[in-house]
């Protein structure tokens, strides 16, 4: 039977003829687990070997369907997914793993593969389940995470044949021991972690440049990188403080800083949901920040305003962009959904400055 591998060292496609069990005269595995390019006296070749206790994990981010009930695809991303690498920098050395976004290419599901982890947010899971279902269907086990996991477990249990419930760092290398083990339990579930210092480096080698959108000025592609978990807000429509907690955990600033040095990028998306959750320990980050002469896109809440030292040393930092979620101009909305917090007047009197009227004019 011809497979399709990929050398693990040039990334090459290499087509491997498996021998039946007899020929090949092992009693199991009967596929190639790494397939290596060797140099010998200057000629190249790729050679396969068999690794007992090695598997093959693949860990995909689906895509989701579009407006015309599409695949939603694109050639190139605008930034890498984060939670991919980051489980994949927690699978143990001993085990090939590797890396798919389902919007920039096609799941072969043919391709030899141990076990199959799907990271799971409510827009793909439509999605999602149509991966795993196929995949069991050809005898490959599938297990899954993430948000929408999390909210609706026994959904996702009659897709997978395992879930994760809540964060990664304790339950997935459980689950990959107990899978190698032969003793996969239905549901993982661990308490949060108090502390998020230590945490495994995202696994920035499985990032293809040329699958990103470069980004001009800086001659780099933008790096997601995870600062702190959590908002101390608790807006009845966001899953951030359902999942991560209304208590903010932030990683030790050197933690952050030996990450930024390890993705060789100079360009940042800071996913932190608030990143002026904490205002003394967003100053000591800008702070520590400058020096590296990054360029970054981060979120803010909207009371960032009271703070325009603050916004100055964001800048000075590097920060070029910051997404912030007024959600509405109305108060009475506001209170609505638990954000009385935000006040609708300071930011609709700055709307009314920036928002271009029709003609195209900013009106006065
Ligand atoms: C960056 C980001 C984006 C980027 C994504 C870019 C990219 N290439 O990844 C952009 C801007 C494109 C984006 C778009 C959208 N996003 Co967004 N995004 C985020 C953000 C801020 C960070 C994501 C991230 O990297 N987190 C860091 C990783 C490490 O955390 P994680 O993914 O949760 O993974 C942890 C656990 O969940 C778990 N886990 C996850 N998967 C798996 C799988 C397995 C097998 C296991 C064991 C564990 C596990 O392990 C990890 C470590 O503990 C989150 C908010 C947040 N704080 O996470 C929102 C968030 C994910 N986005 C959200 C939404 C709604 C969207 C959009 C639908 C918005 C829209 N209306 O268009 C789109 C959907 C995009 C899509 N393809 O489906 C929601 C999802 C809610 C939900 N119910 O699913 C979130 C949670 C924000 C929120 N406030 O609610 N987003
Ligand atoms: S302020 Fe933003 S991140 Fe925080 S709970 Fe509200 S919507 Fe979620």
């Amino acid at each position: 039977m011809a497979l399709k591998h990929f050398c693990v060292v040039c990334t090459e496609q290499v087509s491997y003829t498996v021998p039946c069990k007899e020929e090949s005269n092992v009693a199991e595995p009967s596929r190639p687990s790494r397939i290596f390019r060797l140099t010998l006296n200057g000629s190249t070749k790729h050679t396969a070997f068999i690794v007992r206790g090695t598997m093959h994990i693949k860990i995909i981010i689906p895509t989701n369907y579009d407006h015309q009930k599409r695949l939603f695809r694109v050639k190139k991303a605008t930034l890498p997914n984060l939670t991919v690498r980051y489980l994949a920098a927690m699978v143990p050395a001993k085990h090939r793993v590797t890396v798919l976004e389902e919007c920039l290419h096609e799941i072969d599901f043919d391709e030899p593969i141990d076990l199959v982890a799907l990271s799971v947010l409510s827009s793909n899971a439509k999605r999602a389940y149509e991966i795993a279902d196929e995949f069991r269907r050809k005898g490959v086990p599938v297990v899954m995470g993430g948000v929408h996991i999390t909210c609706c477990p026994e959904e996702a249990l009659a897709h997978a044949d395992a879930i994760v419930i809540g964060e990664a760092e304790d339950s997935w290398p459980e689950l990959i021991s107990d899978f190698e083990n032969k003793q996969l339990q239905k549901v993982y579930d661990r308490p949060r972690r108090e502390s998020l210092a230590n945490l495994s480096h995202p696994r920035f080698d499985l990032i293809t440049p040329s699958d990103y959108l470069s980004i001009p000025f800086a001659d780099s592609r933008i790096i997601p990188i995870q600062t702190s978990r959590g908002c101390p807000h608790d807006c009845d429509f966001c899953i951030v403080t359902k999942f991560f907690g209304v208590k903010v955990r932030h990683r030790p600033i050197e933690d952050v800083i030996e990450e930024i040095g390890l993705s060789g990028s100079k360009v940042f998306f800071f996913t932190d949901d608030n990143f002026f959750s904490n205002y003394e320990r967003a100053e000591a980050l800008c702070k520590a920040l400058i020096p590296l002469k990054i360029k970054y896109i981060c979120q803010l809440d909207t009371l960032s305003y009271k703070r325009p030292d603050l916004v100055e040393l964001l800048a000075e930092s590097g920060c070029i962009t910051a997404f912030i979620g007024f959600e509405s101009i109305s108060q009475n909305n506001l209170k609505s959904v638990n954000k009385n917090f935000s006040k609708a007047r300071p930011f609709v009197n700055y709307l009314k400055f920036s928002v271009p009227t029709a003609s195209g004019s900013t009106p006065a």
